[in-house]
């Protein structure tokens, strides 16, 4: 069998344990190791056949499955790359991802499909349904060797936001996925013997290459649920080890009062990230189930960074130390900085992107030429060495565990005639976290809030959509004429408060 960088590193399962069931689904049969493999192995075959060619993308918009997940395994068996696209993105911000990424193939939804297709820029587009049903054969094909692939070939481009213009499609190599999915399932000693509750999204890292990867590697099983939903969570924990999730999970199953030490027994680790786990949830986690939330720190350039330790203290409004192999620096004015001093994290190590496809220019902006990379993340590290996240330089709401550049939803608002400007800001949410608000300045008398509403619908996913909306006569402005989103966070901080 060709060496396949990453696939190779995934196939402990398979190699080991090839009849041990890799996902447990509920109302649907087990999949084991062998299943998932020898399925990606025959869609690769398909994809081939649809194709793609060695390097070329594959863009996949389609709900959680396990079939989505072989589409993953697949591409890269085939020595292609996996652009996984959210499923809320409405048509319009996919066009967008197709005209720059060019794939080979577009996967959607059969609901998607007429939408999609005349903005797939000749990419062959194929479709999987939620039941796992595809539009195209791939159950009697033979299953295709693996194509070789070293480790500096790409596996995956993942587009994350930009705090200007257009979204950045970040490159991820094989060695970039496997060498922190190794980290990660030794740090936090994944086994065979784990079986994860899998409730995240599969189109983004914190799913994808946190948990899948690092449950594939360590030959462990996942309890596969399409999306988080508290009661089949619930119903699952009694028979699970292991979960990650988003400060969301934690909130909202604090809020079931079936949460307690014996539900959570068999479990052995909690951990969170993609957002900032309040230290009060950690607490109240800790006093529920008797188990100390483990929070990690993480980015689509770089998967992940740092994590709290699986042994020692486990300190709540921290996110750890620097992963093995991971190198970590605070700069401010050009100079690192010594302990408890806040500037912008920077990081190094094998983690590291590529790079974003096809903008040199951004790339050299935000990665230095010797490997550190920028993150816009604003933090300290005390003197034992944990670092905490203070804020973000970049103008970034995540809600939910999900990002939302204002400045992509203030340009689809500006662009409506009846607006002057707008300011989008995000304040804080008991269950999302953040919440996004819009301040709008009328151009005209008597500015429509609902065609507003409808236009940003058109264009942007639901998750970006404000929630609330100020219709106000100016923005307050500091003396060089910024406006003063601080200002505006602070007059609008209770927005959400009482939902
Ligand atoms: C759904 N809605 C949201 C969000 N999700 N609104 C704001 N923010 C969100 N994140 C909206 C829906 O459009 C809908 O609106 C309403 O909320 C309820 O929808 P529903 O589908 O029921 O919501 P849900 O299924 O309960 O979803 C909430 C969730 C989900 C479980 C928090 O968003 C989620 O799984 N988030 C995880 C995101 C994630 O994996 N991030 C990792 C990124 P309406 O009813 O009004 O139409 S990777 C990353 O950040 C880095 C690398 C890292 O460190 O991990
Ligand atoms: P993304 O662009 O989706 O990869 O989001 C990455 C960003 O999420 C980081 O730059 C941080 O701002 C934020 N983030 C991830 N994990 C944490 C965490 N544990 N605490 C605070 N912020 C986090």
């Amino acid at each position: 069998m060709p060496d396949n960088h990453l696939i190779d590193s995934l196939t402990t399962g398979l190699k080991t344990t090839p009849n041990k069931v890799f996902a447990y689904r509920a109302g649907s049969p087990d999949v084991t190791f062998r299943a998932l493999f020898d399925g990606a192995g025959r869609m690769a075959s398909a994809l081939v056949a649809n194709g793609l060619t060695v390097g070329g993308r594959v863009a996949v918009q389609v709900e959680k499955t396990v079939e989505a997940l072989q589409l993953y395994l697949a591409t890269v068996m085939a020595g292609g790359v996996f652009l996984p696209l959210n499923v809320a993105y409405t048509p319009k911000e996919v066009a967008y991802f197709l005209g720059d990424a060019t794939p080979d193939i577009l996967v959607c939804d059969p609901a998607r499909k007429a939408a999609l297709s005349p903005h797939a820029q000749g990419a062959r587009v194929l479709t999987l349904d939620a039941a796992g049903q595809t539009d195209f054969g791939w159950h009697d094909l033979p299953a295709l060797a693996p194509v070789a692939r070293g480790p500096n070939d790409l596996a995956a481009i993942l587009y994350t936001s930009g705090t200007t213009g257009r979204s950045k499609g970040a490159m991820l190599s094989h060695r970039n996925l496997a060498s922190n999915s190794q980290t990660l399932k030794d740090y936090w000693r994944f086994t065979s013997d784990d079986v994860l509750i899998h409730a995240l999204p599969i189109f983004h890292t914190h799913g994808l290459f946190v948990a899948t990867n690092v449950a594939l590697m360590a030959g462990a099983s996942i309890r596969f649920m399409p999306r988080f939903d508290a009661e089949a969570v619930i119903a699952a924990m009694p028979v699970s080890t292991a979960m990650m999730g988003v400060p969301t999970f934690y909130t909202r199953l604090l809020a079931d009062p079936r949460l307690t030490p014996e539900l959570t027994r068999a479990f052995r680790l909690f951990v969170s990230g993609s957002a900032p786990l309040l230290a009060s949830t950690h607490r109240d986690w800790e006093a529920r189930t008797g188990h100390r939330i483990l929070e990690r720190y993480g980015m689509t350039e770089t998967n992940m960074n740092t994590s709290n330790p699986y042994d020692g203290d486990r300190r709540a409004g921290t996110v750890g130390f620097p992963l093995p192999g991971v190198e970590l620096r605070v700069m401010r004015d050009g100079q690192p900085q010594p302990a408890n001093e806040i500037g912008v994290i920077e990081v190094r190590g094998d983690n590291v992107f590529q790079g974003y496809w096809q903008m040199p220019e951004k790339t050299a902006e935000e990665l230095r030429p010797d490997g550190w990379f920028i993150t816009g993340d604003q933090g300290f590290v005390d003197d034992d060495g944990y670092v905490t996240i203070v804020g973000r330089e970049k103008d970034m709401i995540i809600s939910g565990g999900f990002n939302v550049y204002p400045k992509e939803v203030e340009a689809v608002i500006d662009a409506h005639p009846a607006v002057k400007e707008s300011a989008v800001i995000g304040v804080p949410h008991p269950d999302m976290g953040e919440g996004v608000v819009a301040v709008v300045v009328p151009a005209q008398p008597g500015l429509d809030q609902e065609e507003l509403q409808s236009l940003v619908a058109e264009s942007l996913a639901r998750f970006k959509q404000p929630r609330v909306w100020h219709i106000v006569e100016d923005l307050p402005r500091n003396t060089m004429g910024k406006v003063q989103k601080k200002a505006l966070r602070e007059t609008y901080r209770d927005d959400f408060a009482k939902q």
